[in-house]
């Protein structure tokens, strides 16, 4: 499908045909609805000028960059398939909140002003590139994350906590950990400071009434760092510190005891005897930056021999309720991983698992039954290929650049935002590691479990850089015929040199 390529190095939007492609709910079938995808670019010959979704049409333009191999999972919405470990997880988590309005059904296609201009991500935010994120045009993106939703949650200003769970998209690395399609949850619990004083109590008291409602666990945290801190960590202009005090308290409190009652269920998962039982559970608090809450903190527990970051949550930044029309609100929110928690929750040890329509995964889980761990139906070989490639003499090689920019280089979440105006068109290509995965994934579908970086290095004399990926073909259901992995690697060369334009060694 050489159609991603042509819209992104073809800026000349005159020359899109007007054929329209259709992705209906009902084409559950998703290696189907990839092939109708293609057939259908195949037949124009060149790139739809609109894209329908599920009944929605949305015209393209040169910032397209989604694949059709992504489009067609947006009807599989495992969150909510019966029987379904993240359907599991989902309402394990949500048992924990059990006042709080679920939202589990909104649609994965949101504006850029939903995306990250509500939430004050500055322009320069490498979240916005389209090395990380999916568009389908200039203003239309696959939402990266559940906080695409807070701005209109809050305007619509429905219940005082609410959780939304969804699926959400990026471009990303590939490994046993990251897939371009997984799962969030939000979640969220704001005040009303008007409330408060009808009750003759400061917004600090009502909110300690809360806390002291929350189940009590035995287990100890670590906390080190202080609520706020003027550098790290600072409190917002229009919040007091013993508001500041109560909100994180609330929030700690309530998603340790979420993170104690999953692990639990986890440990008694596990056979009988093992190391991981006899363990005592770790979690530690430790502080973050994201621009739409301040301070913010990451829930860390410790699996396996090492911390796992479970959570981002914070303090929700005040102009994002103030644009919501809820300027009187105070509160916090949280994002989680629901695929990170259901790995953990399971021992499933491969994330692409959870997109498996084989009944030897499916049928180890159920929603009545209680949590037992995965058992491997098997183990197929790994074949471990290598390619090796100039970049362009221009290029600049990026790669896995991480989603928060860095405190200091962006403005502050206590002030009000100004409407940013993304830039006129893409910036001009340059290598990143990111189009090596995308091309991977189209070529490989699940058949790829792994691509690492293994050399890098500058020519002395020409100060051209090379790099080698190493690849891991290996499907989850069946061993791979030599004969099919040459061919796979051979159409990933063939691709890495068309679309990046790299020189193969
Ligand atoms: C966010 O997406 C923020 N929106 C979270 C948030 C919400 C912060 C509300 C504050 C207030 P982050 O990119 O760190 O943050 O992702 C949140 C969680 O999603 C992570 O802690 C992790 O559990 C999960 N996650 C992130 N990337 C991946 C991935 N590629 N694969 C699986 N899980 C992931
Ligand atoms: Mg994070």
């Amino acid at each position: 499908m050489n159609f991603i390529t042509s819209v992104t190095n073809n800026a000349d939007t005159h020359q899109l045909s007007s054929c329209v492609l259709s992705i209906e709910p009902e084409c559950f079938v998703t290696d189907t609805t990839a092939v109708i995808f293609a057939l259908a670019v195949a037949a124009c010959q060149t790139i739809p000028k609109e894209i329908k979704i599920e009944g929605r049409t949305y015209q393209t333009d040169e910032w397209m960059n989604t694949p059709s191999s992504i489009l067609s999972a947006i009807p599989r919405r495992l969150h909510l398939q019966p029987d379904h470990p993240l359907t599991i997880t989902r309402k394990l988590i949500e048992s924990r909140f059990p006042s709080y309005k679920t939202h589990n059904d909104l649609f994965p296609i949101v504006t850029t002003g939903q995306n990250f201009d509500s939430l004050g991500f500055p322009l320069d935010h490498t979240g916005r590139s389209r090395t990380d994120t999916y568009y389908l045009n200039k203003e239309t993106v696959l939402r990266t994350h559940t906080s695409a939703h807070q701005a209109d949650t809050f305007r619509n200003n429905e219940s005082e906590g609410y959780l939304i769970s969804a699926d959400v998209y990026r471009r990303d690395a590939i490994d046993r950990s990251h897939y371009p399609v997984f799962h969030q949850m939000e979640g969220a619990r704001t005040w009303d400071r008007r409330q408060a004083e009808k009750e003759g109590k400061t917004l600090a008291e009502v909110i300690w009434d809360d806390v002291v409602r929350i189940p009590k666990h035995d287990i100890a945290v670590e906390d080190p760092n202080p609520t706020f801190h003027a550098e790290r960590n600072p409190l917002q202009a229009t919040h007091s510190p013993e508001e500041a005090e109560a909100i994180a308290a609330h929030l700690k409190r309530s998603l340790e005891d979420m993170v104690v009652t999953i692990f639990n269920a986890a440990r008694s998962a596990t056979e009988t005897n093992s190391a991981s039982e006899n363990e005592p559970l770790q979690v530690r608090w430790v502080e973050a930056y994201f621009p739409f809450t301040s301070p913010s903190w990451e829930l860390e527990v410790f699996w396996q021999g090492d911390w796992l970051e479970v959570l981002g949550s914070g303090i929700v930044s005040q102009p994002i309720l103030a644009n919501a029309s809820v300027p009187n609100r105070i509160g916090w929110a949280f994002g989680i991983g629901l695929e990170r928690i259901a790995m953990l929750l399971y021992s499933i040890p491969d994330i692409r698992l959870f997109w498996s329509k084989d009944a030897r995964f499916l049928s180890q889980f159920s929603e009545e039954k209680p949590i037992r761990r995965f058992v491997p139906f098997s183990k197929y070989p790994a074949c471990f290929k290598d390619v090796s490639f100039w970049l362009r003499s221009s290029s600049n090689a990026a790669g896995g650049a991480g989603s928060a920019a860095s405190p200091t280089s962006s403005a502050t979440p206590a002030t009000t935002f100004s409407t940013p105006v993304p830039p006129a068109a893409p910036l001009p290509p340059s290598f990143h590691e990111n189009d090596v995965m995308e091309i991977a994934r189209e070529v490989c579908g699940n058949l790829v479990e792994d691509v690492r970086l293994t050399d890098e290095f500058v020519h002395p004399k020409t100060g051209r850089r090379s790099m080698c990926y190493r690849i891991n073909y290996r499907s989850l259901e069946r061993t791979l015929t030599n004969e099919e992995t040459n061919e796979l690697h051979e159409k990933l060369r063939g691709l890495l040199v068309q679309r990046l334009g790299v020189e193969l060694r």
